[in-house]
């Protein structure tokens, strides 16, 4: 091992919370950094979600850092929801812009990571696959441990029983989060589709051009609201620029992290503030679906704690769907028949109406008659109930992500006295703040569970977080501290905390990878922070102004 190999601080991922952590940390803090990425690219879940129609779900205007108004007034989004190239781009003019590419190290997965209790270190090992296709093992230590490993880049493949041998019998499986680099051509293909999650939803359309006949496999129908996607001009890039502050101020109002969406429309009230006048609270509903996008979740304030309040907008969502798809049984397949919001609600262009197509096939009620041979020597999905449909020549599965915890999983890491995140974990994520984990001192878990991350638009948690742990380094390295670790009481006051409030919602009410429920045998607890952001970052600026309440440094 050379001197070269140990650093002030380990970044692992190469995603947007990845690139902000090596910026600040190195070209801020002066701290010697190495960032480490298994891909051969940046951009995190925008490397890897290529599929047809992957594009951002919020506005591209507030879906991009706002750290360095430079930055934000020469970058182009061509869309109002850019679509995935763009955001890959994104990630690369970042690296050139802030010349972070010599400080980051690709192809190289994270396998063990050991907190070394005598030199207050981590001793982190990786497997990298240098150009000529060998393998290379490598030791680097950190003083700190930066995991921005990312909430859903670790894909969910059911074992579904026929998927080998259709692939040994010549058909194509792809799944959305592995998309492959070169694209996919489905024309004139039998496809199907077995997931209506957001990565189906944005799919379904796209695929549906192409191929000559399109099935979709539903075991839980969405609520998804319209895009009303387009080109951005000229004229609206420079106003949006002219507006920035006046769009950070707004988010940092929001719970959700974000604010450009509901540009436009009235603020959200409560419900009860219409005294049951249904048909006030129908409009409502109404002026936001044609706000399109995540307005929808800004109609009230108790959509996602008031029954009536939900139950309302799902009979909107019925009428929505049932004026939109022509026959009548489809339509009533895809209504929802729990609160919006429960599983993270989707973006969309075209998805209800794509089934108005003729050689698109929506099969619905895998929950009542689960998938039982998927592809096989015949290449036929085969039901429970007996049903068969194809042959296909490609399966797309859709079917999301272990979220939240898949990925920190797939790695050994072992904290004090040998106790290992596996175990501390093994009942579900515990955290405090979402970022520090009792016995893994000097590591730091970005936009994970424990934090309103995937509940929030994504950057701007991550902004918060890591300008958080910049503050957080600066008095360390001030007062001359060498290791932060959360208490055992202050972790399990935090996750009672977010349990209660989750608790209080109807965010628990259905099945929903926010609870782990998408992959069996996963505990089942809500994950993410409910509060939301302007509660989060007023606990997390206490905590620094209380000289690190909750954690203990050393
Ligand atoms: O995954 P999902 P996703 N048999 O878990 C079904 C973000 N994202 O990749 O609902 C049959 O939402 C599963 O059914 P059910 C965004 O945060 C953002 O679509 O569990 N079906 C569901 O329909 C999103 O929420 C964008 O009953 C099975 C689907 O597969 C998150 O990523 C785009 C099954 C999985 O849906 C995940 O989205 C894409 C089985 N055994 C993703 N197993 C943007 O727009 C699973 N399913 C920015």
């Amino acid at each position: 091992m050379t001197s070269e190999s140990n650093q002030d601080a380990i970044i692992i991922g190469c995603g947007f919370a990845g690139i902000y952590s090596t910026y600040v940390l190195h070209n801020k803090l002066n701290y010697k950094t190495r960032t480490f990425e298994m891909s051969d690219q940046p951009g995190g879940v925008w490397n890897w979600n290529r599929y047809p129609g992957a594009r951002v779900d919020h506005m591209s205007k507030e879906y991009c850092f706002k750290f360095d108004e430079n930055l934000y007034n020469e970058w182009n989004w061509s869309e109002i929801y850019s679509p995935q190239p763009e955001l890959k781009a994104y990630a690369e003019h970042l690296l050139r812009r802030y010349n972070l590419r010599p400080h980051i190290q690709f192809s190289s997965r994270l396998a063990n990571a050991k907190w070394d209790e005598e030199n207050s270190r981590w001793s982190a090992e990786f497997v990298v696959t240098k150009p000529d296709g060998t393998i290379e093992e490598q030791k680097w230590t950190g003083r700190h441990l930066i995991l921005a490993t990312g909430c859903l880049s670790a894909p969910n493949k059911p074992k579904f029983a026929g998927l080998e041998d259709y692939v040994a019998a010549g058909g194509k499986v792809y799944h959305t989060g592995e998309w492959p680099r070169e694209g996919v051509d489905f024309t004139g293909q039998k496809v199907a589709i077995i997931g209506t999650g957001s990565s189906g939803v944005q799919s379904t359309p796209e695929i549906a051009a192409q191929a000559s006949s399109l099935h979709v496999f539903q075991r839980t129908p969405v609520y998804t609201a319209p895009a009303y996607n387009r080109k951005v001009t000229d004229a609206e890039r420079d106003e949006y620029r002219k507006r920035l502050h006046e769009l950070v101020a707004a988010t940092m109002q929001q719970p959700g992290g974000f604010a450009a969406h509901l540009d436009g429309i009235t603020p959200p009230t409560m419900s009860a503030d219409f005294n049951g006048n249904k048909e006030k609270i129908m409009q409502r509903f109404e002026d936001c679906w044609k706000s399109g996008g995540f307005a929808f979740y800004g109609s009230f304030i108790d959509l996602i704690l008031s029954p009536d309040c939900a139950k309302l907008a799902t009979e909107f969502y019925h009428n929505k769907i049932k004026s939109l798809v022509k026959d009548p049984k489809t339509a009533e397949n895809l209504c929802p028949d729990y609160p919006p919001g429960c599983k993270r609600m989707c973006v969309d262009t075209n998805y209800y109406v794509t089934y108005n197509l003729p050689h698109v096939h929506l099969v619905a009620g895998l929950k009542e008659r689960p998938l039982k041979v998927v592809g096989g020597k015949d290449k036929f999905i085969e039901l429970e109930d007996g049903s068969k449909y194809g042959p296909f020549d490609a399966i797309v599965l859709a079917t999301g992500f272990d979220a939240m915890t898949g990925t920190l999983a797939k790695i050994n890491i072992t904290g004090r006295n040998g106790i290992t995140l596996k175990d501390a974990w093994a009942a579900g994520p515990v955290n405090y703040l979402g970022l520090f984990i009792h016995g893994f001192p000097n590591m730091y878990h970005l936009a994970g569970p424990g934090s309103p991350s995937v509940l929030t638009m994504m950057i701007h948690q991550i902004e918060q977080q890591v300008e958080w742990i910049e503050e957080a380094l600066k008095k360390m390295d001030a007062k001359g501290l060498k290791t932060i670790e959360a208490t055992e009481e202050a972790q399990n006051g935090w996750v009672g905390f977010s349990n209660m409030a989750a608790s209080m919602t109807l965010l628990n009410s259905c099945n929903s990878w926010y609870l782990g429920a998408n992959v069996p045998g996963k505990p089942r607890v809500f994950m993410p922070f409910v509060p939301g952001m302007v509660a989060y970052r007023q606990k997390c600026n206490e905590v620094l102004e209380k000289d690190f309440e909750g954690l203990i440094t050393a």
